[in-house]
C-alpha cells in the first residue's frame, strides 16, 4: 500500500523529535558528568596565562622583599598624630593577634627592609600590669610602623625592696645585649604613650630626650634640664656615661644625674618638636616602696665624681626569671638593697 505524504511527513518529523531529545540527552549526561568530576579530584590547573600571581612558586620574586635595602627614613608608614585614651581595658591576647608579625619576647624586624637601627626598648617595672597592657597595645603598632628592629624588655624588681628605676635600666641595657647587637637603647616608663607616631623611637647624633611634652605637664617641659621618661641613647653615647646611677632608692633625682653625666661628658640633648613630642600618662597614686628620696638633692650635686664608680661598672644583680611572651621579655631581678 502506498503511503500517504502527510505520513511521511509526519514521521520524518518523529524522527526529528527524537534526534533532538537524544542529542539534549547527551548534552545533559556530559555536563553532569563534567561538572561532578571538577567537584571530586583536582582540576587542571588553568591556562599559564590565566593563572593568578600567587600559583607561581612560594619563594617571593626578588624585587618584592628587599632586606638587604635601607627603610626609607622617615617610614612611608607614619600617620602622625594619634587617638591616646585609657578608658577601656586591654585583652593582651587581642592585642597579640592584632600585631602578627611581632615574635616571641617582643621581637620585630621590618621584612621588606633594613630596618635604619636595632633598639631595645627597656621599661623598669614593678606591679603595673595594667599600665603596660595599654603600652603593649599602643606602642607595638607604633614601632612597627617606625620600621625598627627592634624588642621590648621589662625589668621587674622582684622582692619588696625600695625601687630603683635607674638601676632596672642598667640592667635592661645589659641583659638585652646578652641577646641581639642593638645599637639603641630606648628608656621608657611603662605609663607614658607618646600621641604622635613621628616622635620616632630611636637614637640620634646626641642623646635624645622623647617625652617632652606631657599631658601633665600642660604640654611642655616642667624645666630646661629635665630628662625623665622616655629617652634614647646609642650604645656608645650609653657606655661614654658608664651607663646609670645604681644608687638612687626611691622617686626622684636619677634622671637628673643622668643629665649631669651627659652634660659631664661633653653631650647635649636633642628633642623632638613640642608637638611631635606630645604624650600622655596613665594617671596613677604613688606606688608603696617608692617614697622620694630624701638624699636625691645631695646626689646630684656630686655627680661629677659620683659617676665614675657608680654605674655599669659596678652594677650587680642576679636574674631569678626569665619570661618570653609573645609581646615582651619580662626579666625579675633580684637587685639587693640600699645597704648592699
Ligand atoms: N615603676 C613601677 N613600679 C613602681 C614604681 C615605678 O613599675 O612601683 C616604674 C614605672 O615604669 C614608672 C616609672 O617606674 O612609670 C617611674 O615611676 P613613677 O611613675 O612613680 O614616677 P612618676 O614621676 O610618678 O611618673 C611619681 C608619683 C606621682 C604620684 C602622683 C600622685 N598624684
Ligand atoms: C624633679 C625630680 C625629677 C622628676 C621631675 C618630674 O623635681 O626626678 O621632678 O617629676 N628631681 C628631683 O627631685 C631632684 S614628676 O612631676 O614627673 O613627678 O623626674
Amino acid at each position: 500500500m502506498k503511503e500517504l505524504p502527510g505520513a511521511s511527513l509526519q514521521k520524518a518529523c518523529r524522527l526529528l523529535v527524537c534526534f533532538c531529545v537524544l542529542h539534549l540527552l547527551a548534552v545533559v549526561f556530559y555536563y553532569l558528568a563534567g561538572s561532578t568530576l571538577s567537584f571530586q579530584g583536582s582540576p587542571e590547573p588553568p591556562p599559564r596565562s590565566l593563572a593568578p600571581s600567587r600559583r607561581e612558586p612560594a619563594t617571593r620574586p626578588a624585587d618584592l622583599s628587599k632586606p638587604d635595602v635601607d627603610c626609607p627614613d622617615p617610614s612611608p608608614l607614619l600617620v602622625g598624630p594619634l587617638r591616646v585614651e585609657f578608658s577601656q581595658s586591654i585583652n593582651l591576647k587581642n592585642v597579640e593577634n592584632d600585631n602578627p608579625e611581632v615574635r616571641d619576647g617582643g621581637r620585630y624586624t621590618p621584612k621588606d627592609c633594613k630596618a635604619l637601627q636595632k633598639v631595645a626598648i627597656i621599661i623598669p617595672f614593678r606591679n603595673r600590669d595594667e599600665h603596660l597592657k595599654y603600652w603593649l597595645y599602643y606602642l607595638h603598632p607604633i614601632l612597627q610602623r617606625q620600621q625598627l628592629d627592634y624588642g621590648i624588655y621589662v625589668i621587674n624588681q622582684g622582692g619588696e625592696e625600695t625601687f630603683n628605676r635607674a638601676k632596672l635600666l642598667n640592667i635592661g641595657f645589659t641583659e638585652a645585649l646578652k641577646e641581639y647587637d642593638y645599637d639603641c637603647f630606648v628608656f621608657s616608663d611603662v605609663d607614658l604613650i607618646p600621641m604622635d607616631d613621628r616622635n620616632i623611637y630611636k637614637c640620634y647624633s646626641q642623646p635624645r630626650h622623647l617625652s617632652v611634652s606631657m599631658d601633665k605637664f600642660g604640654f611642655r617641659l616642667p624645666y630646661n634640664q629635665y630628662f625623665g621618661g622616655v629617652s634614647a641613647l646609642s650604645k656608645e653615647q650609653f657606655q661614654k656615661i658608664n651607663g646609670f646611677p645604681n644608687n638612687y632608692w626611691g622617686w626622684g633625682g636619677e634622671d637628673d644625674d643622668i643629665y649631669n653625666r651627659l652634660v659631664f661628658k661633653g653631650m647635649g640633648i636633642s628633642r623632638p618638636d613640642a608637638s611631635i613630642g606630645k604624650c600622655r600618662m596613665i594617671r596613677h597614686s604613688r606606688d608603696n616602696k617608692n617614697e622620694p628620696n630624701p638624699q636625691r638633692f645631695n646626689k646630684i650635686a656630686h655627680t661629677r665624681e659620683t659617676m665614675k664608680s657608680d654605674g655599669l661598672n659596678t652594677l650587680t644583680y642576679t636574674v631569678v626569671k626569665t619570661d618570653k611572651f609573645r609581646l615582651y621579655t619580662k626579666i625579675t631581678v633580684d637587685i639587693g638593697s640600699p645597704k648592699s
